[in-house]
């Protein structure tokens, strides 16, 4: 059965972006997603379809009113229930949220489906939140003007987590986050670009050598530029092997780094 992502938002429209380009695109076109939208304005019920007010209490801007919205979430989840989704949860993207992170990727991917509501204006009436909302998730602590590139940043990553989503040679296993490791530095042709050479071990086709030293690098580039997730996934310290390979990275950085301070003399001196 899909997963079923079904949206509550104004703007239904930008979720084309989702379901019609590169990874998601194809996943959507092998039904392994659906992808409903919900706009609160179909269940405004005055004449103009009104779904914002402005705040009691006074401020600036407009504030999302409860019915609309109310009305839409309780048709998204009885159509999800219709579909025979018995595990789902209404999520609110906000900056008020708990942050996104791999591990929570994954939790939402085990479950059968989701309705995501997006805000805009200033905000949602609490009421309809306290309500209805079982989970608010943020994707970073930064305020963008509409829940909906917060909602497509969940669906995208979750949509990688979902069997068959990243063909069968690649595998969402593989990637950097799931072992809390940076990813290894990737190159293809030229063999020499801007006078940089690939490093040659990947060159030399012996496949043993090279996954060792992709694994070093993303150890290394771990250790240098994300402290907190090694920390993370070795809270009692490093592994032999893991030690091994970063000591030994450790040294090569420091010849590097080196050399790197011998070229800027030498060119100063020219
Ligand atoms: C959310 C604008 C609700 C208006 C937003 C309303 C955000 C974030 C975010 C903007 N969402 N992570 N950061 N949303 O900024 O998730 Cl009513």
């Amino acid at each position: 059965m899909p997963f079923e992502f079904d949206v509550i938002t104004l703007l239904p429209d930008m979720f084309d972006a989702v379901t019609q380009h590169g990874v998601t695109g194809r996943a959507h076109k092998s039904n392994l997603y659906r992808l409903h939208t919900w706009n609160p304005r179909n269940y405004a019920m005055n004449h103009y379809r009104t779904v914002d007010d402005s705040p009691y209490g006074g401020g600036p801007g407009m504030v999302m009113m409860a019915e609309p919205l109310d009305k839409a979430i309780t048709d998204a989840k009885a159509r999800q229930g219709e579909d025979g989704v018995s595990k789902t949860r209404v999520i609110y993207l906000s900056p008020q949220g708990k942050r996104l992170d791999h591990k929570k990727v994954l939790q939402i991917s085990q479950l059968d489906g989701v309705v995501l509501l997006c805000g805009r204006y200033e905000g949602i009436d609490e009421r309809l939140i306290e309500n209805q909302v079982d989970e608010e998730i943020s994707i970073g602590d930064y305020v963008i003007s509409g829940g909906e590139l917060a909602a497509m940043v969940l669906i995208d990553a979750v949509v990688r987590q979902l069997p068959g989503a990243l063909g069968d040679t690649r595998s969402a296993g593989q990637d950097s986050h799931t072992d809390h490791l940076l990813e290894y530095p990737h190159y293809t042709r030229p063999e020499v670009y801007k006078e940089k050479p690939v490093p040659r071990i990947l060159l030399s086709g012996d496949h043993a050598k090279i996954e060792r030293w992709r694994l070093q690098q993303s150890i290394g580039r771990t250790w240098l530029k994300r402290p907190d997730l090694l920390a993370e996934k070795y809270p009692e310290g490093l592994p032999d092997r893991e030690k091994e390979l970063l000591e030994e990275f450790k040294q090569l950085r420091y010849r590097v780094v080196a050399n790197q301070l011998m070229d800027n003399t030498k060119e100063q001196e020219q």
